[in-house]
């Protein structure tokens, strides 16, 4: 087996790579960009290389700094985990060509499958089934219109050179074609330079089930049974599984030898994807070859018990499969979830940010997290937003979805928008558990995957109230906190029926609360409604029960503001302050964003005279405006933001000389 390997690639699946790498005793050189210097796979691995700047133009994909790299560490093999370069036939071929083995097949192979009418016509001849229609060169329109009228309609007309949906464009009759062709070869000359047609029966409902080959450098080739990933967005798989619902035992072995064969007619060796439409009435026909391990391996794992990193390293090192098909048994149902940083609310626009609170459900043999980030991480721009891949397995398919939703529940983020309600919601949906299962699914159950707040307001704002309260109280033993309402020994805590205002702001809504501390509990009213509460807070975890309604609530505070965290929905709010504390400022004079937030206004202008406790920057976080003051009198010597800038917590905002006689 290899010595030492490199890992051409970042985040989960670089992670992924190195533990089996390390369970066989095999050492990891990581390369990362300058964003990634703090990078769990960089801590990972036993040596890490910088390559440039955070572009993966700049980084991920400078193959010769990469072999450079490898060369100098004595890495004899890479693994290109998926994305970046691993289906680049020139960086299969530099490894080759500087003695080093590319993990994953051979360059010619991935070159096979790069024109879908080149790869149709190897799949017919190995007796793949396809899709009927026309994959021929002849592309006059002649041609194209007495083939579409064989095929009938409705049809799709599918660039040759396109991919992943792209180029793609249904006509329902003839009356339509000349214009759908001239507007898809259009479309396809724009985007990949080439503007050939296939023409496919389009069909309406398909489901996308694709099986995984793997074969090594002696000829043998096995499948591990297929992955249904029929709950796609924009062609970005959301929930994969394994097996595929209801697909027979005859489908899967027909389908599973179609794709061996497919693999072995392109002299495949390694990890590889061939996908298929499967339509209604059981049959199944071949779309595209995927030349890589895929996102969605651990599934597959899940159901098998075998490590498919494991048997790559091992193929690729030249020894023979692990397995002879007929030893390849399946077990249970696994399901993955793709967590996302991304907001559901607003078109799935990717999030960015820092994951300020991160908490995962605990790992065991049903639950497995695959992911390349830690708490204090940062999402950025730079790569795809995917924050880990939430996996679980059990013996059916039922008690699956019940822990994908449980585990779901345990997973708690802030500080980045992430999808985790919506996999909630489509995980748990009746359609779902029914195996009501095509690529339209997103589309046609838009109703439940949308569902409104399940917390009831007032319910989130008195946990919220307990839960601040409870924090005060727990950090009065530290050093003085000047908000604690404890703090206010005289009218709060000694005289027990002083009511307690707390203002609290949600959804742009400021609530006025009143708070009574009775012996044992609390009498919280809002408006005219009130709660008998009794309430512990450990560490995160919130216990309460409201007017005899028990919770168990885990929430992350965070200067003043709180999430909570409730059966996979998040609860936001925020106790309003009066201002915020000179004491809470630097003694010299710097004052500092106390939240991430907008600059409203600044008040003052470099060289101005200012006095103690005058305000001096306004900002807003949470819709909430927050005044800097001045913690003494003194100059103002530099500001550093702008009205509408946004600010990250912990930034100088501005700076003041402090007179002499305060300063000291
Ligand atoms: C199809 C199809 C229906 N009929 N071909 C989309 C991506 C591309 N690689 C193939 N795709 C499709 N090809 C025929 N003849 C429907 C799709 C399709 C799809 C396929 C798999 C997963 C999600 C999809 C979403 C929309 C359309």
């Amino acid at each position: 087996m290899f010595n030492k390997i490199l890992i051409a690639n970042r985040g989960e699946i670089a992670c992924r790579v190195i533990q089996t790498a390390h369970r066989l005793g095999i050492r990891c050189v990581a390369v990362y960009s300058e964003a990634d210097r703090h990078a769990r796979h960089v801590a990972m691995a036993d040596e890490a290389f910088l390559l440039g700047p955070a572009p993966s133009s700049e980084s991920y994909l400078r193959a010769d700094k990469i072999i450079e790299v490898a060369k100098a560490s004595g890495a004899q093999a890479i693994h290109p985990g998926y994305g970046f370069l691993s289906e680049n036939t020139d960086f299969a071929k530099a490894c080759e060509a500087n003695d080093i083995v590319f993990i994953g097949p051979p360059a010619s192979a991935i070159a096979s499958m790069g024109s879908k009418s080149a790869a149709k016509a190897i799949m017919q001849d190995a007796g793949v089934p396809l899709v009927p229609g026309y994959h021929g060169d002849d592309q006059s329109p002649e041609l194209l219109r007495a083939e579409a009228e064989k095929c009938g309609f409705p049809l799709l007309l599918k660039a040759v050179a396109g991919g992943g949906g792209k180029g793609m464009r249904v006509v329902e009759a003839m009356s339509e074609f000349d214009e759908a062709l001239a507007a898809a070869q259009r479309e396809a000359k724009n985007a990949f330079g080439n503007p050939d047609m296939l023409i496919e029966k389009y069909l309406t409902q398909p489901r996308h089930v694709e099986i995984q080959v793997f074969c090594d450098s002696q000829g043998n080739g096995v499948y591990l049974a297929e992955r249904d990933c029929s709950v796609q967005r924009r062609h970005q798989k959301v929930l994969e599984e394994a097996p595929a619902p209801g697909l027979s035992e005859e489908t899967r072995k027909a389908m599973g030898e179609a794709a061996v064969r497919a693999a072995q007619a392109i002299n495949y060796v390694g990890a590889g994807t061939v996908e298929f439409l499967y339509d209604v009435d059981g049959s199944f026909y071949f779309m595209e070859m995927n030349t890589r391990l895929q996102v969605e391996h651990p599934v597959t794992e899940m159901i098998t018990g075998q490590d498919l990193v494991e048997w790559q390293l091992r193929v690729a090192n030249g020894e023979a499969l692990p397995l002879q098909q007929d030893q390849i048994r399946l077990r249970g149902h696994a399901l993955e979830a793709r967590i996302y940083a991304e907001d559901p609310d607003n078109d799935f626009l990717p999030a960015t940010g820092t994951l300020r609170y991160l908490r995962t459900p605990d790992e065991n043999t049903y639950v497995r997290v695959d992911t390349g980030v830690v708490e204090g991480d940062e999402v950025s721009i730079h790569y795809d937003p995917m924050i880990a891949k939430l996996v679980v397995w059990d013996d059916n398919r039922e008690r699956a979805i019940n822990r994908m939703v449980q585990a779901l529940e345990e997973y708690r983020i802030s500080g980045v928008k992430t999808n985790i309600r919506f996999l909630h919601a489509l995980a748990d949906s009746a359609p779902f558990r029914e195996e009501d299962l095509d690529t339209g699914f997103i589309g046609k159950h838009e109703d439940l995957l949308f569902p409104p707040a399940q917390l009831d307001e007032n319910l989130g704002l008195v946990l919220s109230a307990c839960f601040f309260l409870l924090r005060s109280k727990a950090e009065q033993t530290l050093p003085a906190d000047p908000f604690s309402p404890f703090a206010r020994q005289n009218s709060w805590r000694l005289n027990s029926q002083y009511a307690r205002p707390m203002t609290l702001l949600s959804d742009d809504v400021q609530h006025q609360l009143s708070i009574l501390e009775q012996d044992d509990h609390y009498e919280i009213c809002i408006g005219d409604s009130s709660y008998n509460v009794r309430a512990s807070l450990e560490d995160d975890r919130l216990q309460a029960t409201v007017n005899g309604h028990r919770f168990s609530i885990c929430g992350d505070l965070h200067q003043d503001q709180l999430v909570l965290f409730h059966e996979g929905e998040t609860f936001h709010c925020a106790q309003h302050r009066e201002q915020y504390g000179l004491e809470d400022q630097a003694s010299e004079g710097g004052l500092q964003a106390p939240m991430n937030g907008s600059v409203v206004a600044v008040l003052v202008s470099a060289g101005d005279q200012v006095e103690a406790g005058q305000t001096l920057v306004i900002m807003e976080a949470m819709k909430m405006e927050h005044s800097i003051k001045a913690p003494a009198a003194g100059t103002v010597s530099e500001i550093f933001f702008a009205e509408g800038d946004l600010v990250s917590e912990g930034a100088e905002l501005i700076s003041v000389d402090l007179d002499d006689e305060e300063a000291a």
